[in-house]
Formats: structure tokens, C-alpha cells, sequence
């Protein structure tokens, strides 16, 4: 699958801005790039150029017409980010011009990059692990501090060195088996297994730890799916309008203004939720109302987290009871809303009913909010962090699992560490450790593209972004 032509392509995004970066790169990268680039006095040659220094110059089409005015840099293999001599050429960030000089590399002998392709050339030329491409483009996909954080450590190898441990101990206890089974004389197994019982509930119990941050990593990627519950009335529109910091959905004094959901992204305290808002729940003969209140039952179930308003300037009723089966097994937090009115319901009657229904660390945390005054965003935004990333991200460094592919992996590492323990515990002989144990260690080694086959890159870097 290794290839070693040329390739091009605009690295920067494809709309007018000050600057745009043409990327060139592989055995002719110099070559391409000399041919579309002139010194101002017409001497000087990229070919002469030193490595990672910045040359002032025009691009020339083909025919030597000047396209624009532009800064070349060689970066000489294998200092580049693909390994291979790399040319980038910056020149003003307008569409068309980007497009001329592409044009122009690709008709001096480049072709043109497919997306992905700088970055799979990186890693096959071993400049970077699979983890680390990857954290490539979950940073460009970053949409909130957390994705960011995690993707910024993976990118430095904080992946990569807890893989690249787990297997070389792995590997350790196969040679040294292979070696005491091949040569018993010298290498004896005798009290053996007891160390090696340890270091596997070692093993176990670091993979156990890194899939344990999986949810949380499928939060940071995904958004926190948020449903805003409760009766009618109760100011539920209010608070997203609050959260989101404009008048998205309508809000009216009449009970049964919302009738669909209404879905939005927004990000609070660094963190995304996609949030929707939803009928408010009551018994009603409305025929349209009716599916409403349907669909907030169905969002429920499928939330990750509810948001359940309630009017606390008015008295709680059978909807509520009806509500707070919806809320069993869920993640919620109460929003006392309108605590600008004089209050009906207090904090302790709210959680005196829970106590019926959740277990006593499992309750949810209530806080007042005003939509109308704007009070209690931040409480909001605390409460937030303290029940999806308690205890993350507290480095930059923190290693989350954010990739589905990783955690599978990791998955079917952690249940051959565990066969192989079972067949410690059934009394079998040393020598059936063996195959299990390479499959932990084959596991482990897709996540860092060590034992991965041509169509699983193709699959990955085809995911990724032109340019890049
Ligand atoms: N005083 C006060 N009024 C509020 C507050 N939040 C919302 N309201 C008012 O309560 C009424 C209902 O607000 P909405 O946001 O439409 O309530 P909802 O829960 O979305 O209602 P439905 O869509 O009908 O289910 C409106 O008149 C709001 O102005 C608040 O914190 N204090
Ligand atoms: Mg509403």
C-alpha cells in the first residue's frame, strides 16, 4: 500500500481567509516545488534551499506567469511531518488563487493527495502510531475543551506509551515461558505462577481502568445527551433559551406552547451537550400535544442526562409523579425553576419524594434556577462536571478513551488476559497460556497499528479530512 510519488493538496480550509497553505510532499516534493516558485531575483532555487527556513518568492503557473506573492519552506526528509521531503508553499488564503497553485504543483508532476493521505504516510513511515494519527483528526474535530484535552495527550503518546507497556510486559511473560518450556532444564516454573497470577491481575486491572473512561470518552466525543423534562408551564423552553443565550424556542404563558422537540448543540463549562427541549408532560386531549408528550417519554428513556424544571412556585402534583418514573436509573438534576416567585416547593420536598425512588448515592442534585433573572448557570455548569468528568481532566495529559476502534480493542485484550487466568485457575499446564496471551497482545497492538491489516487503514485515513 505504500506508495512513493508526490502528492498535493491545499492544507488549509477551502474559503477566503489571509492565509493559504499548499502542502507538497514525497520523493519530488522539492522538484514540484521549484517548479512553481521564483526567487525575486530569479536565482535562487528551492532545490538549494535550507531545510525549515522560510524563502520569499512568487508561484509561477507553468507558463511563468506570476500567481501571487508567496513564502516557500523546505522541510528535507525525515524532519517533516510525513517523513518524506515536504514543500509547503503560504500564499494569500483567497479560493482561487490556492486552487492556480495547486493546479500548478499537480501539473508539474505532483498528483493530487488523498485525504488522509500526509497523515497515513506519517504513520507508514512510522513517524506516528495509529493512536496518534488518529488523535490528529480528533483534534481538528474538537468541538469542546474536553475533546481537546484528550485528543492534545493522545497526540503526544499518552495512548501509545500505556499500550506500548502493556504489551512489552506481555511479551516478557510469552519469551519466558517459550524459553522455560523449551529448555526446562535451565529455566524452572516452579512458584511461577503465583507471580505471574499478580502481574495478570496487574494487567487486567490497568486495561479495566483505561476502558472504565470509555463512557466518559464517548461523552467528550459525542455530547452529553441532555432532555429538558417537566409539566407544562414550568419554564423549560426558559431555560434553554438561557442556556443557549437566545430566544431559539418560543415561550408563551400557555400551558402547552411546546409540542415537538427542539434540539440544539451548545457548550457549557468546556463541556457539549446536545440538548433538547420537550413538550411539557400532562394528561391532554389534544390530538397534537398528545405525540408531543410522547416523544419528551421517548427522548427520556434515550437521555444521558434529564434536566427535570419544576415550578416551584406551584404545587407539585400527579404529572410530577408520573414524571419521576420516567427519571428511575437516569442520570437528572432538578432545576427549582421561577425562584424569583414565592416558593411552593422547597429543596427537602423534592428530595423527600426521590428518597422513595432512588437509592441514597444515586439521588439526583437540586438547584434553583430564574430563567426570567438568569440565575444558576453556574451551579448548572458545576453540577455538570461533578457528575460526567469527576476526577478527569485534571492534566492535559489524562489518558480518556474516546475511540470506539480502542475500546473494542482494549475489550477483547482484557477477556484473553482473562481466559488466560482461567486456565490458570482450571489447573492447565503452562504451555495453553501461550495462545491467549498473544492474543491480548495482538489486540493491544491494533490499537497502535502494529497488527492491522491494508483495508482497516484504508478505512481510517479515508475518514480523515483533505490536506491533512
Ligand atoms: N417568574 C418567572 N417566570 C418564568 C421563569 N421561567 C419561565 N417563566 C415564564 O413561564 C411561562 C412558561 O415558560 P416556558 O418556557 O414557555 O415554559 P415551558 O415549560 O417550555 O412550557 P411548555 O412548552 O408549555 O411545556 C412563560 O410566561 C415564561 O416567561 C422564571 O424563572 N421566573
Ligand atoms: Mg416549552
Amino acid at each position: 500500500m505504500f506508495r512513493e510519488d508526490t502528492i498535493a493538496a491545499i492544507a488549509t480550509g477551502l474559503t477566503d481567509s489571509g492565509i493559504g497553505i499548499v502542502r507538497i510532499s514525497g520523493r519530488d516534493a522539492v522538484a514540484v516545488g521549484n517548479c512553481i516558485f521564483r526567487s525575486p531575483s530569479g536565482k535562487a532555487s528551492l532545490c538549494c534551499a535550507e531545510s525549515h527556513v522560510l524563502s520569499y518568492g512568487f508561484a509561477v503557473d507553468v507558463s511563468g506567469s506570476v500567481m501571487d506573492e508567496v513564502m516557500a519552506v523546505v522541510m528535507k526528509a525525515p524532519r517533516s511531518f510525513t517523513g518524506e521531503d515536504t514543500v509547503e508553499i503560504q500564499c494569500h488564503g483567497g479560493v482561487l488563487v490556492m486552487k492556480k497553485i495547486l493546479d500548478a504543483a499537480l501539473q508539474s508532476g505532483a498528483r493530487l493527495a488523498e485525504p488522509g493521505e500526509f497523515t497515513k504516510r506519517a504513520f507508514l513511515n512510522g513517524r506516528i502510531d495509529l493512536s496518534r494519527a488518529e488523535a490528529v483528526m480528533d483534534l481538528i474535530h474538537s468541538k469542546n475543551e474536553y475533546a481537546l484535552s484528550s485528543s492534545v495527550g493522545q497526540l503526544r503518546g499518552s495512548l501509545y506509551r500505556e499500550i506500548r507497556q502493556l504489551r512489552e510486559e506481555i511479551l516478557y511473560e510469552m519469551a519466558y515461558l517459550e524459553s522455560a518450556l523449551d529448555d526446562p532444564e535451565h529455566i524452572s516454573l516452579d512458584g511461577y505462577e503465583e507471580g505471574f497470577s499478580r502481574k495478570l491481575s496487574r494487567l487486567t486491572g490497568r486495561i479495566e481502568k483505561l476502558l472504565s473512561t470509555s463512557q466518559n470518552g464517548k461523552w467528550v466525543q459525542d455530547g452529553i445527551h441532555t432532555v429538558i423534562l417537566g409539566k407544562p408551564n414550568v419554564g423549560k423552553s426558559s431555560i434553554l433559551n438561557l442556556l443557549l443565550g437566545e430566544d431559539r424556542a418560543i415561550v408563551t404563558e400557555i400551558a402547552g406552547t411546546t409540542r415537538d422537540v427542539l434540539q440544539e448543540r451548545l457548550i457549557l463549562g468546556g463541556m457539549e451537550l446536545v440538548i433538547t427541549d420537550t413538550a411539557g408532560i400532562r394528561d391532554t386531549e389534544d390530538k397534537i400535544e398528545k405525540i408531543g408528550v410522547e416523544k419528551s417519554r421517548k427522548y427520556a428513556q434515550d437521555a444521558d442526562l434529564i434536566l427535570y424544571v419544576i415550578d416551584s412556585s406551584a404545587a407539585l402534583d400527579e404529572s410530577d409523579r408520573e414524571i419521576f418514573s420516567l427519571l428511575v436509573g437516569k442520570k437528572v438534576i432538578v432545576l427549582l425553576n421561577k425562584s424569583d416567585l414565592p416558593g411552593l416547593v422547597s429543596e427537602q420536598e423534592v428530595s423527600s419524594l426521590f428518597e422513595e425512588v432512588f437509592s441514597e448515592g444515586e439521588r439526583p442534585r437540586i438547584l434553583r434556577t430564574s430563567a426570567a433573572e438568569g440565575v444558576g448557570l453556574e451551579e448548572l455548569e458545576q453540577a455538570l462536571k461533578e457528575i460526567f468528568f469527576q476526577g478527569l481532566f485534571q492534566s492535559k495529559e489524562e489518558l480518556v478513551i474516546t475511540n470506539l476502534r480502542h475500546s473494542e480493542a482494549l475489550k477483547e485484550a482484557l477477556s484473553s488476559l482473562q481466559l488466560v487466568k482461567k486456565t490458570m485457575e482450571d489447573g492447565m499446564p503452562a504451555d495453553f497460556y501461550s495462545i491467549d496471551l498473544m492474543d491480548a497482545y495482538t489486540s493491544l497492538g491494533r490499537i497502535i497499528g502494529e497488527e492491522v491489516d491494508d483495508d482497516l487503514i484504508e478505512e481510517i485515513f479515508s475518514r480523515f479530512c483533505m490536506g491533512k
